[in-house]
């Protein structure tokens, strides 16, 4: 393929497959080649989660810690006061976050919550974040109501194949995805949508799950990669580790299919090697979720990212908003100096034996 060839929604999965089973090498070589005809080669977006609304949902997803289906000992909460989730928001762009993503643990949001969430997109977006928010199926007039509100980006994964997917949630099917996709793409929202590896499906699911994405036109503008997080109690706490060669490969795919998109290493990072995350930044991955914790569970700590990003030259992507790109850029050098003195001086405090 061709760096330059244009962006395609129809992809056969025997392409799909092909490009799977090329030499990792090669495969590594051509998705570079993509990333970096489309993207500054070293920018990582970063975006902080946080559950507004935890536990508790009827939906019955097998990987997820907070389906009232299993019992996963997680605290249930009700939906955050406007006030913390503002409190939280100011905190991840004080740590250099330029996106803040909500999530709730609904089916769908109920009309009289919508008027909470509204807010919350407004003073978010007020604090000059871009906004990102995930609250299940929505319909038209909700899409609408969130997009009037100022929502940047709505997050609704596809998870897996259309095959594999019957194995992994009941309670909705994969047309309610697709719909609800739709539904936001004509509100006039951004699309974050992506799905979870790992949970015991086969190459075929993957490659078809990157097929169905890539079919979206446009093609969503964020794609998060999840590599599935064990959750005891959950049907899926003892599935088989997947092979992290195997998901490298599932990124460089997603970047060659999607050449535009912002592909997201995204939960997972915390059982991975640096080597693995070298290697999906390598492989086109060029968005992560930062900040100690992802929803309910935990994600490596802002510290020991902002030293991985200055260990492999990465930068964090500039933020679309009122914050200038001096500023930003200013702010973040300072802290990762800050950073490497800290680090400097611990290992002169454990070189004196102190
Ligand atoms: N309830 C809403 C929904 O499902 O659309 C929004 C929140 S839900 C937790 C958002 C996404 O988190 C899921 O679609 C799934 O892809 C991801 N997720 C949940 N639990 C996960 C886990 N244990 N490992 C990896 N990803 C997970
Ligand atoms: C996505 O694809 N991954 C994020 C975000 N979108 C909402 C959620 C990951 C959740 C991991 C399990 C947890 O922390 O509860
Ligand atoms: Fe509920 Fe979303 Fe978890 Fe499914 S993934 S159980 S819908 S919170």
């Amino acid at each position: 393929m061709a760096v330059t060839a244009a962006t395609r929604h129809d992809w056969t999965l025997d392409e799909i497959n092909a490009l799977f089973a090329l030499p990792f090498n090669d495969l590594l070589f051509q998705a570079q080649q993509v990333h970096r005809a489309n993207f500054a080669a070293n920018a990582v977006q970063v975006s902080t989660l946080l559950s507004i609304k935890t536990g508790a949902c009827p939906e019955d997803c097998k990987y997820c810690p907070q389906s009232g289906h299993y019992n996963t000992q997680l605290e249930k909460e009700k939906l955050l006061e406007i006030e913390k989730v503002v409190e939280q928001a100011k905190a991840a762009k004080a740590a250099g976050a330029s996106r803040f993503c909500m999530g709730a643990a609904w089916r769908s949001p109920r009309d009289k919550d919508l008027i909470a969430v509204e807010e919350m997109v407004r003073q978010v977006k007020a604090l000059g974040l871009e906004t990102c928010m995930t609250l299940g199926m929505v319909n038209g007039e909700q899409a609408s109501r969130l997009a009037d509100a100022g929502l940047d980006y709505y997050n609704h994964n596809l998870d897996t194949s259309p095959d594999y997917y019957g194995e992994i949630i009941t309670t909705r099917t994969y047309s309610d995805r697709l719909e609800t996709l739709a539904t936001v793409r004509e509100a006039g929202m951004k699309v974050c949508s992506g799905g979870i590896l790992g949970m015991g499906e086969g190459a075929q699911d993957r490659s078809a799950l990157l097929q169905q994405l890539a079919k979206l036109t446009p093609h969503p503008e964020s794609v998060p990669i999840n590599m599935l997080v064990k959750v005891p109690g959950t049907p899926l706490e003892n599935a088989d580790d997947m092979d992290p060669i195997e998901f490298i490969r599932a990124i460089a795919v997603a970047r060659i299919m999607m050449p535009q998109s912002h592909v997201r290493l995204s939960a997972g990072r915390e059982q991975m090697s640096e080597s693995t995350q070298a290697l999906a930044f390598l492989a086109g991955a060029n968005s992560i979720f930062y900040g100690d914790k992802l929803l309910t569970t935990g994600n490596p700590q802002a510290d020991r990212d902002r030293a991985l990003f200055a260990k492999l030259g990465l930068y964090p992507e500039k933020r679309e908003t009122c914050e200038s790109e001096e500023t930003q850029a200013g702010r973040l050098a300072q802290q990762a100096q800050q950073q490497q003195l800290n680090e400097r001086a611990a290992e002169l405090a454990v070189d004196a034996g102190v």
